[in-house]
């Protein structure tokens, strides 16, 4: 059990493990242990850009290196160490750019399909936030229908990812200062689509090799990520599903049920989920299970997918990245429905140990072995339907192996940039005013964003839970999406009473008077441009200085796995995030570029890299950044302290 024990500190978790080990199953943690991670492509040494390599030119190991190890380590082509660890960056960027980009357009083409009337399962659901977004885009409202100006939205829209010339339209919501720099360094990206595939084009073998001019077209890739892609997706997704606000919920294996039909939604794209969790409650639906020795339908979700309708739905999570294939050593989940990315090629041959049935439902991710029931927008219903009737088959075929852990916990979500506004200002006076000043007056510290995957290599939750509670006890106010947010909200974190338990005084008397978990859920990995949205708030509300890089506040994924993080850590440092990650750091074979991205980056950004395993030691880095920025701004001492009641918000709304 003590092995078990260091894969992860969630008990359910642990409990799978053993359970998985007894039923032989083959899971994650096993490959972890015997597929060990090559340390040459780790440090971003290994180039493969070409048929004369790959080249492999790494560190030397055990001594310092000496100018003339440094002139040796060229792969065949003359690539130094230096273009070929920075060339891999890029990659990554423009891979995990091109992943949320392609979710945000396979968004904004149903968001037009719904504006056309082509898919009558989905409606207009945030009028407000459709018409704002209209107003920022130029649209003119009149008197037009709803359609008329979604189908100009969208149509204006979809053009951002093939924009040849110019910038992108959202780059206009970020502080002023922070737009002029882009420009002047000339990563203002054009279009989201020029972007990956200019970064693509640089990163072949012969065309850019100068570390630092990679790194800029790495940069104007990743914001068209985070400023781009990754934004539209969020606005659009908040107009048709919904933008969310707070919801009660639970997470953890332990939601499944054992006298229900239980079917797991896991990826990232919300249309399917959106439907699934309305038809698992359709009186049809239900009958049928019953009809088969059900109770019902127990949805689910998984990774970002669960995030997504959790947000807007409540429904419950069964656990993040790592738990996936954990949910069908359960054995008792009837279904696993997966969209696109983060999911394991293992989970074919996990569910041939139990009775799981995994239904791929996108023509962009099939998967040998997989049952593939194509998931189409224009019959929604008859869609979800037809996918809970497979899964409800094979309720009866569950085996004698089932158990359900017991572990649960309740957790608070739905904090999207809208409702924080909205919580801490009033209906009335919605703003970030209160914020900025309880950070002005000490009270809260400053504000971190923790978000980010769960890597088989680590700890499983160890280190985003020991990062998350380092800084909530520092008064350091902490937003999360992704993975991270769930390995929070199992341990308790995102409920208010978390805030006496956990959080400094200061953080803790802010969260009581305003009802609110010290540590906020706000969303999917795409989501992060709510954060971006939130920072560019507080600029704008005045007294923390008038660019992002001013603000105290830091970034930390560390527990991180995909190329989207990357994508998402290189946005936040080129819009002045000082951004820290954890496990490993993919540029570590190049000091130089290296020292690039984690010294010179803040003269250029205001923001730079930083790489710490070590999350107490990480939470401290993010600290002492988030001290000198309060030292910059003249408020490392406490002033007055303004503390924002109940009484006073009222006050205020009624004024
Ligand atoms: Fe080797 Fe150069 Fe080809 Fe890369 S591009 S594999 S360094 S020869
Ligand atoms: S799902 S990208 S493991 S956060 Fe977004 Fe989780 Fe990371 Fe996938």
């Amino acid at each position: 059990m003590a092995e078990v024990v260091k894969k992860s500190i969630d008990q359910a978790t642990i409990e799978m493990i053993a359970k998985a080990k007894t039923d032989e199953c083959n899971i994650v943690f096993d490959r972890a242990e015997t597929t060990k991670a090559c340390p040459i492509g780790a440090e971003g040494s290994c180039c493969s850009m070409c048929a004369m390599g790959p080249c492999r030119v790494p560190l030397p190991r055990g001594k310092e290196e000496t100018p003339e190890d440094k002139k040796k380590r060229r792969g065949v082509c003359g690539a130094t160490a230096e273009t070929i660890a920075a060339r891999n960056f890029v990659r990554k960027i423009a891979a995990g750019t091109a992943a949320h980009s392609d979710h945000g357009r396979r968004v904004v083409s149903a968001f037009l399909d719904l504006a056309k009337g082509k898919t009558p399962g989905y409606q207009i659901k945030d009028e407000q936030k459709l018409l704002q977004l209209a107003l920022d885009m130029g649209i003119k409202i009149g008197d037009r229908s709803n359609e008329e100006i979604a189908i100009e939205l969208g149509e204006t829209l979809i053009r951002e990812f093939g924009k040849q010339e110019g910038e992108l339209a959202f780059l206009k919501r970020a502080p002023l200062k922070r737009q002029e720099l882009w420009r002047k360094l000339g990563v203002a990206p054009r279009g989201i689509d020029r972007e990956v595939v200019e970064a693509m084009h640089r990163t072949h073998m012969g065309v850019d090799q100068d570390y630092q001019s990679l790194l800029l077209q790495g940069s104007r890739t990743a914001l068209a990520d985070g400023w781009g892609g990754s934004m539209i997706a969020t606005d659009l997704q908040d107009i048709m599903f919904g933008t969310p606000s707070p919801v009660a919920s639970q997470i953890n294996l332990g939601v499944l049920k054992e006298d229900e039909v239980n079917v797991i939604i896991h990826g990232h794209e919300p249309q399917l989920a959106e439907m699934l969790a309305v038809m698992s409650r359709d009186p049809e639906i239900v009958a049928y299970a019953k009809s088969k020795g059900a109770k019902g339908v127990n949805l689910a979700g998984m990774c970002c997918t669960a995030n997504e309708v959790l947000m807007r739905h409540g429904i419950p999570i069964a656990g993040n990245f790592l738990q996936q294939e954990l949910s069908i050593v359960t054995g008792a989940l009837e279904a696993m429905v997966v969209d696109v990315q983060c999911i394991m090629q293992s989970l074919v041959s996990v569910a041939q140990c139990y009775h799981t049935k995994i239904i791929t439902t996108d023509p962009r991710a099939k998967m040998e072995g997989a049952m593939h029931i194509e998931f189409d927008d224009h019959h929604a219903a008859e869609g979800a339907k037809a996918i809970l009737r497979v899964a409800i088959d094979n309720f009866p075929n569950r085996k004698k192996n089932v158990y359900i852990p017991p572990q649960k916990t309740d957790l608070i979500a739905g904090f999207s940039h809208e409702t924080i506004n909205y919580l801490l200002g009033g209906l009335f006076r919605a703003s970030y005013r209160p914020l900025n000043d309880n950070i002005i007056n000490g009270r809260i510290r400053g504000v971190a964003g923790v978000v980010g995957c769960s890597n088989a290599r680590v700890t499983h939750d160890e280190v985003q839970l020991t990062m998350v509670k380092e800084l909530i006890k520092n008064d350091v106010l902490v937003l999360q999406t992704g993975c991270a947010a769930m390995a929070s909200a199992k341990a308790g974190l995102m409920v208010p009473e978390a805030a006496s338990q956990y959080a400094g005084e200061g953080l803790a008397s802010v969260c009581e008077a305003v009802g609110i978990p010290p540590v906020l859920h706000m969303g999917a990995c795409i989501d992060n441009s709510r954060i971006l949205i939130a920072a560019t708030a507080m600029v704008k509300d005045g007294g923390l200085g008038d660019d992002i890089s001013d603000l105290p506040v830091a970034g930390a994924a560390p527990e991180w796995m995909s190329e989207k993080a990357i994508a998402i850590g290189q946005y936040f440092v080129a819009s002045g995030v000082f951004t820290v990650f954890g496990v490993t750091w993919p540029t570590m074979g190049s000091k130089e570029v290296t020292n690039y991205m984690f010294k010179d980056f803040e003269k250029i950004y205001g923001g730079m890299w930083a790489f710490e395993p070590d999350p107490i030691k990480a939470a401290q880095l993010m600290i002492a950044h988030i001290d000198k920025k309060r030292k910059a701004l003249g408020i490392d001492k406490s002033r007055e302290r303004v503390l924002y009641d109940m009484t006073m918000r009222r006050q205020l709304e009624g004024a």
